[in-house]
């Protein structure tokens, strides 16, 4: 198998930690005031510490749109935090309350973030396109008492059928019934009081869709910040003058924790892009701000491969030192169109919503073997089992289990206990994903699709992802995704939903010619009986990963 080498280069971990070594999370403790106070506010931690300690000067947000730039020091954001803060009191936010914030990607949306959880508030960010029905739900779920909002979003609140909905904060000056919480702000003092709370209490909360049912409230404390701090040193391998940009929105758990926390906790320059993806925009931003570090998903990195090396080769993308992925699998042809395109790999890294921040991980310092998430990062460990909760051989797939004692691991799922001990079906020692994953002889971990995404044609498991990737080396295929479509000979069928490349158009010689290409490659069992070409692939809203569950659905519908 192919193997790439780290670039030279020196990283924070270089010096931190050998391979091999054991490593505790203790050892980060030193780093926080809480490890002498013993109480905590991850707000105090990411932008008042680092006034304190004489960085106020330094540039904290960088906001880009298509009108606009704005920039922030540290100090600016601690004045503004801080007024926020005063106004949210004001109005009866107390520790523990729920404080929704319904915002675009713009600094109002850390402020707010941020303010909340200064005064002990749970926050609850929601991602900027969520419709009525998905507003609805989640503040509904948690009887939420707070939103801060803007006019141009107010449309998609349902605030009749919110009864617990008190206070609905705008960021705009004047709105008839309701509290402007810019305009307030501005007679506010700069200072703020702490809340100093414990590590246990609760700092912010996630809806994830499960495959069936609401989505579930995952709540996380304030300890989270041990291992967002951590990994963003030693994964993102933030340093002093990075340049770093996360383009999740915060209503993703990635746009939350290595968009606002991780990189606030190291003390560098956060990039913050407002608006849409274009290639020629986010190639702008990378050229205009200088970004250093880049942390996206396979779909942006897709997007901008099949955008073309005409529109790249237009910008200056020299400032790139180190590229992160995270939500779904990377495709090995996506790392190696970057090797071309930057002259860098893309370091894959695997968590979830609950999980609260990065489990595996390709660490700057390791070799990535492409098509591997990498191996668990130093005070993680990883296991993949069977149906009974034992080890699987090293090379065959199972169950992806994580050793439940990392530090950012959920506190609860909102009044849903049952759902939490699903996640410990073997006893509180092995959390499990709900991934199928295998691990081979040196620890590397390779991702094979959800449990309920493997497909099974003719008794062979065929995980989605190994076709997907296949399909994706062919020069025609801009997307794919792959499902077992239901069949009374062979119980499924492994069908291909794809879209092409610009220059390419849909005819059954092409489609042929795909099949072959995996047939050959791959597998025969492998090659997808059916390729449907479709104009874009159904898309989850806030992460942007393939929803398989949809074109899954989609066959049994449409025949
Ligand atoms: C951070 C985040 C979690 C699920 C997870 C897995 C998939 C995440 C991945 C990946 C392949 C990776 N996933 N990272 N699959 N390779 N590097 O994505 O959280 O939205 O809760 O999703 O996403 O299936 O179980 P969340």
């Amino acid at each position: 198998m192919a193997v790439l080498t780290p670039a030279e280069g020196s990283h924070n971990i270089d010096e931190e930690w050998k391979e091999g070594e054991p490593f505790h999370w203790e050892r980060v403790h030193p780093e926080f005031t809480w490890y002498e106070t013993g109480k905590v506010n991850m707000t105090y931690e990411c932008v008042d510490r680092h006034v304190e300690q004489g960085r106020g000067e330094k540039k904290a947000l960088w906001y880009f749109s298509e009108h606009e730039e704005q920039s922030w020091t540290y100090l600016d954001l601690q004045k503004e935090v801080n007024r926020w803060a005063n106004v949210l009191k004001n109005h009866g936010v107390g520790k523990g309350d729920f404080v929704f914030v319904f915002l675009p990607k713009h600094p109002h949306c850390h402020v707010a973030m941020l303010a909340a959880v200064k005064i002990g508030a749970v926050v609850g960010p929601l991602f900027e396109a969520f419709m009525e029905e998905a507003v609805r739900d989640r503040i509904k779920d948690c009887d939420g008492e707070y939103l801060i909002t803007s006019s141009e979003f107010l449309d998609r609140v349902p605030k009749k059928e919110l009864p617990s909905l008190g206070t609905i904060f705008v960021t705009d000056d004047h709105v008839e019934g309701y509290v402007s919480i810019t305009s307030e702000a501005k007679k506010e003092k700069e200072e703020a009081m702490t809340e100093w709370v414990d590590l246990n209490d609760g700092l912010n909360i996630h809806y994830t869709s499960g495959s069936t049912g609401k989505p579930k409230g995952i709540i996380h404390a304030h300890r989270v910040m041990i291992q967002q701090y951590q990994t963003g040193r030693w994964v993102l391998d933030l340093k002093e003058d990075d340049i770093y940009w996360c383009t999740a929105h915060p209503g993703w758990v990635t746009g939350t924790v290595y968009g606002v926390f991780a990189p606030l906790l190291n003390g560098v320059t956060t990039v913050i892009h407002g608006g849409r993806f274009s290639a020629e925009a986010w190639y702008d931003v990378i050229e205009k701000a200088g970004v250093s570090v880049w942390y996206s998903a396979p779909t942006a990195y897709r997007m901008l491969k099949s955008a073309g090396e005409d529109v790249r080769r237009r910008y200056d993308l020299t400032s790139l030192r180190h590229l992160l992925s995270v939500g779904e699998p990377l495709n090995p042809e996506v790392i190696y169109w970057a090797q071309e395109a930057f002259g860098l790999r893309v370091h894959d890294t695997w968590w979830m919503t609950e999980t609260g921040a990065q489990l595996i991980a390709n660490l700057p310092t390791r070799n990535i073997k492409p098509g591997s998430m990498g191996r668990p990062i130093p005070g993680v460990e990883a296991a993949v089992l069977d149906e009974e909760g034992q080890e699987r051989p090293r090379g065959e797939v199972g169950h992806l289990a994580i050793r439940a004692d990392w530090p950012a691991i959920m506190k609860e799922v909102w009044k849903n206990e049952e759902k939490y001990a699903s996640y410990f079906p073997h006893g509180e020692e092995w959390y499990i994903a709900g991934d199928l994953a295998i691990m081979d002889e040196d620890g590397y971990v390779f991702f094979q699709g959800r449990s309920d995404d493997m497909i099974n044609a003719s008794g062979e498991r065929i995980g989605p992802f190994e076709v997907e990737s296949k399909l994706l080396e062919h020069e025609a295929v801009a997307e794919a995704g792959v499902v077992g479509k239901p069949d009374e000979v062979r119980g499924e069928i492994v069908k291909a939903f794809i879209t092409l490349t610009p220059t390419y158009v849909a005819n059954e010689e092409l489609l042929e010619e795909l099949r072959l290409f995996v047939k050959r490659r791959l597998a025969a069992h492998a090659a997808p009986k059916e390729i449907e070409v479709m104009e874009e692939l159904p898309k989850t809203q806030i992460s942007g990963k393939i929803l398989r569950r949809k074109l899954k659905e989609r066959d049994r519908v449409g025949g």
